[in-house]
C-alpha cells in the first residue's frame, strides 16, 4: 500500500505547530515570572498584626474576614488564623476581634 502526502500542507503544519509551541512556551514563561514576582511580592511585604487578607494592612476587611470565620460563613487558612489569633489560643473569637476593632479604632497599640 503506498501513501501520499500532500507536501503543499506538511510544510506549513510543521510551520503552524512550531508556532503554537513558541507561543505556549511564551506563556509558559510569563507565567512563571509573573509567579516568581507574586511570591516576591508577597514576601517582600512588611508583616502586620492581624492582618487577614495579607494586603500589608489591618483594616475592616481583615475584621470582616474574622467575623465571618467566626460564624462559619468564610473558611480562613491555618495560617490566617494563626495571624489573627491575638490571645494565642489557636482560634479566631470574640476577644480577638475586639482587639484588632481597638487597634484600628487607635483604643490600643
Ligand atoms: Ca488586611
Ligand atoms: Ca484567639
Amino acid at each position: 500500500m503506498t501513501r501520499y502526502i500532500d507536501s503543499s500542507i506538511l510544510p506549513s503544519a510543521i510551520t503552524r505547530r512550531r508556532r503554537v509551541d513558541r507561543i505556549l512556551i511564551a506563556i509558559s514563561i510569563l507565567a512563571l515570572i509573573l509567579t516568581a514576582l507574586a511570591v516576591y511580592w508577597q514576601c517582600s511585604r512588611p508583616t502586620v498584626d492581624g492582618d487577614t487578607n495579607g494586603d500589608g494592612r489591618l483594616n475592616a476587611v481583615d475584621l470582616t474576614m474574622q467575623k465571618r470565620h467566626l460564624i462559619g460563613t468564610y473558611d480562613l487558612t491555618w495560617g490566617q488564623v494563626q495571624g489573627a489569633d491575638y490571645n494565642g489560643n489557636q482560634r479566631i473569637d470574640q476577644g480577638d476581634i475586639d482587639h484588632w476593632r481597638d487597634v484600628i479604632l487607635g483604643r490600643c497599640e
